[in-house]
């Protein structure tokens, strides 16, 4: 798999017309690359729309709806990872889970409340919020949801549903413990319940190092308001942990000594073992990745050089390496991480890579700075079972058929 730097350039060079050769053949007409149509007329003008969308010819990058049951409201929507390039999700692109529907909050009428075992109980207005020293945090978001395919790896699926619940922000609002600071703490404070103002009440208890450490109450992302769909006017964001947990609509903190063992850490959000007991408060999303192009779905139009990308990430922390197999895990070879490489971030990869017309088995395979390594799904399923729905984290990959089509596998 390894290319030399001038077989590289020769690729490139065939790839690229040649100056002077035939007109753009690519766009189905005859089009003169020296004077395209659209240097001859006035452009839309200025603040139309006022705010702006992605080009017409974009309408193909879209998020995918999932709807999880008979009530439309309890759905979640996938990121098309396929067509994103860096780190940065497109607020509009976000993933999105909502377990009642996306409730419209107009933000003068919204209060956090901070009770419990704190010395001072005090409600705080958004406004309020927004005076605090404000903090930015550019973090993955992962549903623990994200990726199930502990019983089978379905050959159709494509990035954006195996792992399309994962989106990444630069997100900006107060730490939680500039919060605490001003209500104080009990000495038996122990743990935090967070509690959503949707209808659906979303509530999980965490603890409160937790909170104290790198929590933030975000009110902006990617440098404007919250989207309604993120959790408007005010979310809480738990950097690693996993995406439940980052209650949006947050109307309450909690103070306690234990947690509240609420529906979201029993029934759900836990991981059935094979002994038949079940993990429960698994909070860190562990080390993984995955090659976003070319990927499932898509299919390789020409042999040769192309680049093959990918993200990594990893809740305890930055990443430090990621591996690409084009034979099933047999051999590996190192990726270049794109700068920036930040901790509890999507980190982009990327690696010089060429189609010979054969068959191949990519693979990619991440290790963050704890030293842990993405397992392989035979590992992963020999450690937990295969009765999970959530926390899947195993190596996943894409077979390239003789004809350029690409497919899930693991
Ligand atoms: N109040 C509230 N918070 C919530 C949810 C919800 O339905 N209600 N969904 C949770 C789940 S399961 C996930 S994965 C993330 C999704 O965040 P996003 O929709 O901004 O991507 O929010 C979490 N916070
Ligand atoms: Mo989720």
């Amino acid at each position: 798999m390894t290319i030399q730097r001038r077989r590289l350039l020769r690729d490139g060079a065939f790839m690229a017309a040649a100056i002077g050769a035939s007109r753009s053949a690519a766009v189905g007409q005859d089009i003169d690359p020296e004077s395209p149509p659209w240097v001859h007329e006035q452009g839309a003008p200025v603040l139309s729309p006022p705010y702006g969308n992605p080009s017409p010819f974009e309408k193909s990058v879209i998020r995918r709806t999932r709807v999880a049951s008979a009530i439309p409201s309890v759905a979640s929507s996938l990121t098309p990872l396929q067509d994103l390039h860096g780190i940065i999700t497109p607020g509009g692109l976000h993933y999105e889970r909502h377990h009642a529907g996306v409730p419209a909050i107009d933000p003068a009428l919204h209060r956090l409340i901070v009770h419990g075992l704190v010395e001072r109980p005090l409600i705080f207005t958004v406004d309020d919020l927004l005076r605090f020293p404000s903090v930015s945090r550019t973090m993955f978001l992962e549903c623990s949801g994200n990726s199930p395919l502990w019983k089978s790896v379905p050959e159709a699926w494509t990035v954006q549903i195996t792992h399309g619940l994962l989106s990444c922000s630069e997100w900006t609002g107060v730490r939680v413990a500039d919060i605490l600071d001003q209500t104080g703490l009990r000495p038996n404070a122990k743990w935090a319940l967070a509690e959503g103002a949707d209808a659906a009440a979303m509530t999980r208890s965490i603890p409160i190092e937790t909170l104290l450490s790198e929590a933030i109450i975000a009110y902006a992302q990617n440098g404007e308001r919250l989207r309604p769909e993120q959790g408007y006017p005010i979310r809480l964001l738990l950097p690693g942990f996993e995406g439940n947990t980052n209650v949006k609509w947050l109307r309450r903190l909690k103070i306690g000594t234990d947690p509240w063992e609420t529906r979201e850490e029993t029934s759900k959000y836990t991981d059935l073992l094979p002994g038949g007991k079940a993990r429960q408060f698994a909070f860190v999303m562990e080390v993984k990745s995955v090659i976003t192009a070319p990927s499932g779905g898509q299919s390789i139009a020409t042999r040769g050089f192309q680049e093959l990308r990918g993200l990594a990430w990893s809740g305890r922390g930055r990443v430090v390496r990621v591996e690409v197999s084009s034979d099933g895990g047999t051999t590996w070879q190192d990726a270049a991480l794109q700068e920036p490489v930040l901790s509890k971030c999507l980190t982009r990869f990327r690696l010089p890579w060429r189609w010979d017309g054969q068959p191949q088995h990519l693979l990619s395979r991440a290790t963050d700075e704890t030293g842990a390594v993405q397992p392989t799904r035979d590992t992963l399923l020999a450690a937990r079972g295969a009765n999970s729905y959530y926390h899947y984290n195993a190596i996943h990959g894409w077979r390239i058929r003789r004809d350029g089509v690409l497919l899930s596998a693991a």
